[in-house]
């Protein structure tokens, strides 16, 4: 089950409906209701927010729908466990645009629908897609090990990234500093191996030089992203400096 972004309060309660609302699918879905709603909300008052600061910047020409941060925010240069059980982080995809994702491969809904629109992404670019980075990040290390990766991204696309890692503190580092959050529920049946993880579903852009560009609420049309990846395409190498 995935919730979407939450102030940081929020989301334990958030949680909590979710659980009480496990108990028959009407209470679920009405929990599921109330915070797609709220999230719908929450990034409508954040797209206001902010776009007076958009028509100032200089990416003021990428599409509306997303979230734009500034590129002046901090990404960590956590190293992950990736999809071939090397050690990877974003550093090493320096060079290229990356699409990211916050997810687990267990995910029964929102993680599979973000990937199909990656996908769709992917194939539209063409032979340009080669140029762009598909990274999907695991906040279920448990289950989530390298392998099992590999088989959930590459059945997306061969070119798809999977990032693990058992450091639980580094992980939620490095998901924090997207403002993203990610909790593991309790499981709903006598088997431990049995459960979900709430987390946020937005996909992450971040530019040629690693600087996080832009943020989409989930349910953000695929064309909406493909096209501000495309201008970041057509940046010349070190334009937003
Ligand atoms: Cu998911």
């Amino acid at each position: 089950m995935c919730a979407g972004q939450q102030p940081r309060g929020l989301l334990p309660s958030a949680a909590n409906v979710l659980m009480s609302g496990r108990r028959s699918n009407e209470g679920l879905h009405l929990a599921l209701t109330v915070i797609g709603a709220l999230v719908a909300l929450l990034a409508f008052g954040l797209v206001l927010s902010i776009a007076p600061e958009l028509a100032r910047a200089p990416q003021a020409t990428l599409t509306p729908g997303g979230i734009p941060v500034g590129r002046y925010r901090e990404v960590p240069n956590t190293v992950f466990t990736n999809h071939d059980g090397k050690p990877m982080s974003l550093v090493n995809l320096r060079g290229r645009p990356v699409l990211m994702l916050f997810g687990y491969t267990y995910c029964p809904d929102v993680c599979p629908m973000g990937l199909a629109d990656l996908r769709r992404i992917k194939r539209a670019l063409g032979d340009r897609g080669d140029e762009v980075a598909f990274v999907f990040v695991s906040v279920d290390p448990e289950r989530d090990a390298p392998e099992v990766l590999r088989r959930y991204v590459k059945a997306f696309d061969p070119s798809f990234i999977g990032f693990t890692t058992t450091d639980m503190a580094a992980l939620r580092k490095f998901v924090y500093a997207f403002d993203g959050l990610f909790e593991k529920q309790p499981p709903s049946s006598d088997n431990p191996n049995v459960y979900t993880v709430a987390h946020t579903s937005f996909t992450y852009l971040l530019d040629r030089e690693g600087r996080w560009v832009m943020k989409y609420p989930f349910g953000t049309p695929y064309e909406v992203i493909l096209a501000d990846l495309q201008r970041l395409l057509d940046e010349p190498v070190g334009a937003a400096n």
